[in-house]
């Protein structure tokens, strides 16, 4: 069915054997006889990089010469995973690559797990990138991305006496994926001072003479698009002492501790990623990554422009820019900066291509979350970009003035500057004031910031600038590649794999639901993926689990606004309840394993102390000889890409019950649903369209709503509520010591009680404990369980990130794919 791409296939197992050994022996310089499993998985990759490659430049050349518009999504965080696996499935060459590597001796299961996970980000936000970049390339769009290329990902998490303890990540020891491209280098610009000049037709014009010079070197990944030859290019920039910096002299004349600090302090702006996800830290650290990044991008985007030769008024045509989040919202003021100063546009010319150009995702409505830069600071390290934004601010509210007279308050309210001590910058309404449209990531979410946060701004630049585009996995990854048997039985149905590429297929299992034969593979083939998740357990905790318990799974950054803690409150409910039971109540129940996974950022306390939370009940319910085999629970060390693809294939039942109103979208959800489990969660973000797309039998839905949330919150404030008597009895239990020293939980029971219970784990106790009665009870029907999961898949196809690529391409970016021959 797939075309079949000449240049890059191996014609046969014994080419690709030919190829490994040949990288083996010589790229590697290693012998036959000493090669380890970390040389093959080296030869391997480096035999399919080759054919990446020259699809990669195949792309590049057909997108260059058919001079269409691009896009270029700006992100401080892609979270790639591994990539060989990936590439191997893309390509459709795996099975080739399976059986040649056997005959070599290696398992290639070992092979893939040699690879260090590519972690250049947090969570949601990074992985999306992630899986937009592979629909953008499976859709044969001309595309980019542009990121950081941190020294160091997000840290590995261990778990020492229970505590979440953090590891530097250093990732780039051997990355076969990346290529350094030394000649292509921007100098970037910090601190120093703006100069007004007066040039010989009395035009005045600002030049910011820069105090640091700092050098972006451009290091390229090829992106392969699924069973196509398109192969994008993914660009990190690495920062290192320009070379006017780097002062030989003092080095040569001795002075060689200095000029190392001056090397190291350039190398320090890549160095690390902030490892806090959805929390804004108002560092200087963090100012100078997201602008070295973004003048490094934009450098290289108008660059490239204007190679093409076109006129200004064309650039917009040429180029879309994608805002992740606020992170690169500087691009808006670095572009007009470029086209006022440098290339001598007016400033009206030139914002109206700025605001032709830019598209702006907002990910989050948490206040906490909301980026806010302080004057002061910006002024000493941008002060031309301080200067531009206080002047596209004047404009703007000099408009608003016009349309609105006498309302100051309106004016007060949409000012990009906040009045407070000192003056900050509010960069989600700079990122709205700059952009062509402006996007939430679900259907909830892109309501609630047109009525809530943004709620001025629908008013003064009318409803059609602010969209929706919901979210979507991609399910080459979160399907094929981390269930091949599902997906290979799927095809058996559908005829094949086409459904990767069209995933509104999937509704063609519908009438196999009911199918007993269809039933039993289906289930199968869970019971394995349990299988091996309980063998990694016992591998890696010691602690055994029942594969054929209700696997029960929340894996996501820990979060007060997730509620981990509501959950590990109801595991130490349902404990407290076996305790209770007859040996006769005990044979009714149906055995739990409750799986957590999860980082929690370094500073962030209570997520640390959810953690602590979970494992001292851990190690007190595995261990009491009442509980046996009907519970248990287990956190999983270090989650990350890789880890979500084994645990995704394992689940029956997974947790999204974040509230109401807080979890913008989440993607988890949609890969677990699309893996065959089910979900219990809060009508919150996407929970609330997968409801409606697969039904609401399909799915334990329970707590209050969005719109509760308020007068919920208002009513703890002063006092009018009682705690939930299930939840007082689980807090008693916890300060009575049962799990340890109660002193080390103190904050968490606080929090609902004189801390106002914020995010209203006791209002949603008792629905929460309900619901996961009827999820008990519905498992005990397999049948009725694998019809529902079955229906469940089927009516997922809504949520490929190819859809929501099409919807970007389509809505926001007017783009057009390119095919390549
Ligand atoms: C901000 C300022 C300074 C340092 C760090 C940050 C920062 C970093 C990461 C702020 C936010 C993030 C990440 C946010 C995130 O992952 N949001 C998630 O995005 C997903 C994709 O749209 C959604 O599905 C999730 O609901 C949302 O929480």
């Amino acid at each position: 069915k797939w075309r079949k791409f000449a240049a890059t296939e191996f014609s046969t197992k014994d080419e690709f054997q030919k190829e490994v050994v040949k990288h083996v022996e010589t790229t590697l310089a290693r012998s036959l006889y000493n090669c380890d499993e970390l040389a093959a998985y080296s030869g391997v990759a480096l035999a399919f990089r080759d054919r990446l490659i020259i699809d990669w430049n195949k792309t590049q050349q057909a997108q260059t010469f058919v001079d269409q518009k691009r896009v270029y999504y700006l992100s401080l965080e892609f979270l790639m995973g591994r990539t060989l696996d990936n590439a191997m499935l893309n390509h459709r060459m795996k099975d080739t690559a399976v059986e040649g590597v056997s005959e070599l001796g290696f398992r290639m299961e070992d092979l893939i797990e040699q690879e260090h996970d590519a972690a250049l980000g947090n969570g949601g936000l990074g992985r999306l990138a992630a899986c937009f970049l592979d629909s953008l390339a499976s859709l044969n769009y001309p595309a980019w991305g542009y990121g950081l290329r941190y020294r160091y990902g997000i840290f590995k998490q261990e778990i020492i006496d229970g505590y979440q303890v953090e590891v530097p990540d250093y990732w780039l020891d051997f990355n076969p994926w990346e290529f350094p491209r030394h000649e292509i280098t921007v100098d970037i610009m910090f601190y120093g001072y703006v100069r007004k000049s007066t040039d010989e037709n009395g035009q005045t014009s600002h030049v910011w003479e820069g105090g640091e010079v700092v050098q972006a070197v451009a290091y390229d990944s090829p992106i392969p698009g699924f069973a196509t030859s398109t192969t994008n290019n993914l660009r990190l920039w690495s920062s290192k002492p320009s070379s006017g910096e780097f002062d030989f002299q003092k080095f040569n004349s001795g002075d060689y501790e200095s000029s190392v600090r001056d090397q190291q302090r350039a190398e320090t702006i890549s160095a690390v990623l902030y490892p806090n996800d959805n929390i804004d830290v108002g560092k200087e650290l963090r100012l100078k990554q997201q602008y070295f990044w973004v003048a490094a991008s934009l450098y290289d985007i108008v660059r490239r422009f204007k190679k093409s030769g076109r006129a200004w008024s064309e650039f917009s045509d040429q180029v879309s820019i994608q805002l992740n989040d606020t992170h690169p919202t500087l691009a808006i003021v670095e572009l007009q900066r470029i086209l006022v100063d440098k290339e001598h546009l007016e400033w009206d010319e030139a914002w109206n291509i700025v605001t032709q150009t830019f598209g702006y995702t907002n990910h989050t409505v948490l206040p906490e979350a909301l980026e806010k830069w302080s004057v002061p600071l910006v002024q000493n390290l941008l002060p031309r970009h301080l200067q531009i934004i206080y002047d596209t601010n004047l404009f703007f509210l000099q408009s608003v003035e016009r349309r609105f007279p006498k309302d100051r308050e309106l004016l007060s309210r949409v000012s990009i500057i906040e009045e407070s001590n000192p003056q900050v910058i509010r960069m989600a309404y700079l990122a709205i004031i700059g952009s062509k449209k402006v996007n939430g990531v679900a259907e909830l979410h892109s309501d609630l910031i047109k009525t809530t946060i943004f709620k001025d701004f629908v008013t003064i630049f009318g409803p059609d600038k602010f969209t929706n585009v919901t979210n979507g996995v991609t399910p080459r990854r979160w399907l094929h590649q981390a269930n091949p048997e599902l997906s290979k039985l799927i095809a058996d149905k559908l005829g094949g794999f086409t459904f990767l590429k069209d995933l509104t297929l999937l509704n063609g299992l519908e009438k196999y639901a009911d199918d007993k034969e269809f039933q039993k593979d289906w289930m199968h083939i869970k019971f394995r993926n349990k299988q091996r998740l309980a063998k990694y357990i016992k591998d890696t905790t010691g602690i055994v689990v029942n594969p054929s318990a209700l696997f029960d799974i929340q894996v996501k950054r820990i979060h007060e606004y997730k509620r981990q803690q509501m959950n590990i409150f109801g595991v130490i409910s349902r404990y407290l309840a076996i305790k209770k039971m007859t040996k006769e109540e005990k044979k009714k129940l149906v055995p739990r394993v409750s799986i957590f996974g999860g980082k929690a950022a370094p500073g962030y306390w209570m997520a640390k102390t959810i953690i602590r939370l979970v494992t001292a009940v851990s190690e007190v319910v595995n261990n009491d000889p009442d509980v046996g085999d009907l519970l248990k629970v287990v956190f999983i060390e270090d989650y990350n890409v890789s880890k979500a693809e084994f645990l995704c294939p394992a689940s029956d039942l997974s947790e999204h019950i974040s509230t109401a109103g807080t979890e913008a979208s989440g993607t988890s959800n949609m890969k677990f649903v699309l893996n065959g489990g089910l979900i219990i969660g809060t009508c919150d973000g996407a929970n609330i369209e997968i409801t409606r797309e697969i039904g609401e039998d399909r799915i334990f839905l329970f707590g209050h709503l969005a719109e509760d949330v308020d007068d919920l919150r208002h009513a703890h404030r002063f006092g009018k509520t009682e705690m939930d008597p299930a939840l007082r009895q689980v807090c008693d239990e916890i300060e009575k010591g049962t799990f340890g020293d109660p002193g080390v939980f103190s904050g968490l029971i606080h929090a609902l009680t004189d801390g106002g219970d914020y995010y209203l784990v006791s209002d949603d106790f008792a629905s929460y404990l309900a619901t996961h009665k009827l999820v008990d009870e519905a498992f005990k029907n397999e049948e009725a369980w694998a019809h529902k999961c079955i229906m469940a898949v089927s009516a997922m196809g809504f949520f490929t990130s190819d859809r929501a690529i099409l919807e970007y391409a389509e809505n926001i970016w007017n783009l057009e794919p390119v095919v390549v021959a």
